[in-house]
């Protein structure tokens, strides 16, 4: 019940019926009244004034005695948890996984036997080597993690935007880290790894060739988190009723297919909207455009195991998709934003060790070193072995045991018996029907600190990454090693790095030598096993040929000026909604321009706040008179020529003639430039908007 605040101390008045009184600064905040709750202490206790503390006098000292300001600022001094050690900028939603079949032939877990089945989940998404605050767009790793609170308790695949990792044991990850994060000494760069550590690292280590293929490529800089894969990395097991298993990968496929952004335009977006992906991820949401993946499962006996080129348990190999072809199993749809960032999206805690019966380890060394690691991390974390009880990280089946007590224990055992076995007859007892069986694999050997020898190639997958690229995608490896060895001071690790290269492909070598100004070759690095032959190209490894059927999902800006034409605008934007993408308005003042036909256009944007970098493609509708005004802005002229240059569909105007030829783009360079008032010219802009890029423009901008 809303308790009736006493008024606070100051001059009380009565504006629009709303209680308001005025502060010590003169302004006016809105008082209790009734259905507005009365402001109270974390105690409960109702507050008469939230803008003055207890002073003797209005102009004397504070007093001790203010408990509701010491509380409050105790409160908020306390604000802060340790922020994860990687993957600490994140964000994530809450949906449902629907099983598609039973799957009971593999696994006997839960989740998988009924067709139909919904089972909640959470997804959190984020990037590994920035704090909590950095952008988004960091050329990095996406963590992909996926709580699924299934009716055997929680299962989590905490898995990454790409299939392999950069090491292959579990002692290496703290080195690892180290490379990549800040610098000690000088606390920067923040959230790249374009600098001397992380090179110098990733140079003596061989291992990672193949995962820094995937860093350098496009999947490190993904449009939106809603058209990037996932993946489960490790080998993990399924195990069915009668305990038999078969060696499984995950593998999460957009349905609205995959999409990267430029580097050039990465570098801007972090400027324009550091919440680049977060903010997508809320406005499709919030919109009803609810995102959804397709779990795939690669399944496989031992048989195939032995007879594969690689070991299954090595973390930087993948199985490829045309050599053991993924079977759909399943669907996630993210259908609600949480209500609270901080407890949920902040204080939740992905465990690899969290699996249902059903579900099992392989020995692969870095997940065995993750199933130690995250259970600890999270008490470090969240403060307590009590962290389950959060709502977010409870499971949400029934679940009955005896641990008790501890800071923050929000529920303990209730009754006399707080262990088993008991004669009072209360309490849960273990079930070995139900309950998880390891399976039980023989395991013999010696105790010894090894890297198995099938581990040692580990050059072959990174060339086969390399070569499954489409050209343009190719040319991005080669920029971006470029970029981040520029960045490295110390002219050896970049010859170090380019000495692995030539063993990835010389071409490449060579490429990335040349625009480092490298004058003379270094020698291929020495390679623990011989090269053996070409692996074949696998087209499933390329974005470009694995992008979306529609444009759907997609945004398109459209610049106004005072005077463009409404009914175009109109037309547009039909054929936008009907293709399920978005459109927004960029206008010089964000309150809009008046139309042609004199109706009123809303900005969404203005051209400072609204850059084309944040948008798929872009159209100008603008008057001739409106052209000419925009041409002598900057802001207006990047919007065009950035569109152009990142190689975006550009739809026009024929009065936007004089913008474009004032940024530099010739209105006629290619097919990518759609006069759109023609008749039939919005169908074949929206056709063309599908390709998402017109790369063969590349290289005449040398993007
Ligand atoms: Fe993680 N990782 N990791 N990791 N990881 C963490 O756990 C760790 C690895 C991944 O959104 C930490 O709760 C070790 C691979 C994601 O909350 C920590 C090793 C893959 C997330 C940890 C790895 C991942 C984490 C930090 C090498 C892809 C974010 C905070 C053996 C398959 C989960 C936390 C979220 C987070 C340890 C390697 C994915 C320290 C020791 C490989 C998506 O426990």
């Amino acid at each position: 019940m809303a308790r009736s605040a006493r008024q606070s101390p100051g001059e009380t008045a009565t504006i629009h019926e709303q209680k308001l009184t005025r502060g010590s600064g003169g302004e006016l905040h809105q008082l209790a009244q009734g259905d507005i709750p009365v402001l109270t202490t974390a105690q409960g206790g109702p507050v008469s004034d939230d803008q003055n503390t207890l002073k003797i006098g209005a102009r004397g000292p504070a007093l001790m005695e203010d408990f509701f300001f010491r509380e409050k600022i105790f409160h908020f001094d306390h604000e802060r948890i340790p922020e994860r050690v990687v993957h600490a900028r994140g964000y994530g939603a809450h949906g449902f996984f629907e099983t598609y079949e039973s799957l009971a032939a593999y696994t006997r877990a839960d989740i998988f036997q009924r067709a139909g089945e919904k089972t909640p989940a959470f997804v959190r998404f984020s990037t590994v080597a920035g704090s909590k605050g950095s952008f988004d767009l960091a050329r990095d790793v996406r963590g992909f993690a996926v709580k699924l609170y299934t009716q055997e308790g929680n299962w989590d695949i905490v898995g990454n935007n790409m299939p392999v990792f950069f090491i292959q044991d579990a002692i290496k990850f703290p080195d690892m880290v180290h490379a990549v994060k800040e610098e000690p000494d000088r606390a920067f760069p923040q959230a790249q790894s374009a600098h001397d550590n992380f090179w110098d690292f990733i140079s003596l280590t061989p291992e990672s060739m193949h995962m820094i293929m995937w860093l350098m490529s496009d999947r490190a800089i993904p449009r939106s988190f809603r058209f990037m894969q996932g993946f489960g990395v490790h080998t993990f097991r399924l195990v069915n009723a009668k305990d038999e298993s078969t060696f499984v990968k995950f593998i999460w496929k957009p349905k609205l297919g995959m999409q990267s952004v430029a580097w050039n335009e990465a570098v801007k977006i972090n400027g324009a909207d550091p919440d680049f992906h977060r903010r997508d991820l809320w406005d499709a949401i919030q919109s009803g455009n609810f995102p959804e993946w397709e779990l795939n499962l690669q399944l496989f006996d031992q048989d195939f195991a032995d007879g594969f080129d690689f070991d299954i348990l090595d973390p930087t190999k993948i199985i490829p998709e045309e050599v053991l072809a993924p079977i759909p199993v399943g669907r996630l749809v993210l259908d609600r934003m949480p209500d609270n960032f901080f407890a949920e999206t902040e204080q939740v805690a992905f465990m690899t060790q969290n699996v249902p019966p059903g579900v099992d380890f392989s020995n692969d060394p870095l997940l065995q070193g993750r199933n130690f690691s995250y259970l600890d991390t999270q008490l470090k974390r969240l403060g307590s072995p009590n962290f389950t009880h959060i709502p977010i990280n409870a499971p949400k089946c029934p679940f009955h045991h005896f641990q008790q007590d501890g800071h923050m224990a929000m529920r303990n055992p209730v009754g006399r018996a707080n262990y088993q076995p008991n004669s009072w007859g209360e309490g849960p007892r273990e079930s070995p029907q139900q309950g998880f069986r390891s399976f039980a694999d023989a395991e013999e050997g010696q105790k010894v600190r090894l890297r198995p020898e099938s581990f040692a190639d580990h050059y072959s997958q990174a060339r086969q990454f390399f070569l499954s690229q489409t050209a343009p995608e190719q040319r991005h490896i080669v920029m971006a090693l470029t970029f981040e060895l520029s960045k490295c001071e110390n002219p050896a690790i970049r010859a170090r790095m380019v000495s692995h290269l030539l063993n990835v492909d010389q071409t490449l070598g060579e490429a990335v030598a040349d625009k480092l100004g490298i004058g003379k070759l270094p020698k291929p690095a020495d390679a623990a096993v011989p090269p053996r032959d070409d692996l074949p190209a696998s087209p499933a490894l390329s974005i470009i040929e694995n992008g979306p059927e529609s444009f759907a999902g997609r945004k398109v800006g459209v610049l106004v000026s005072p005077g463009a034409d409404a009914g175009l605008l109109r037309e547009l934007q039909a054929a936008i909604d009907k293709e399920g993408a978005v459109m927004e308005v960029i206008a010089p003042r964000v309150g809009g321009v008046e139309a042609s036909d004199g109706s009123w256009i809303e900005g969404k944007h203005m051209i400072d706040g609204g850059p084309s970098v944040l948008f798929d493609a872009v159209a100008l509708l603008v008057s001739e008179e409106g052209a000419e005004r925009l041409a002598g802005e900057a802001t207006a002229r990047d919007f065009v020529a950035d569109a152009f240059a990142h190689c975006k569909f550009i739809a026009f105007s024929a009065g936007a003639v004089p913008l474009l030829q004032k940024a530099g783009v010739d209105p006629k360079a290619d097919e990518g430039m759609i006069v759109i008032d023609e008749p039939e010219a919005v169908s074949t802009y929206i056709e063309s908007c599908r390709k998402l890029r017109l790369w063969s423009r590349e290289m005449a901008v040398k993007l």
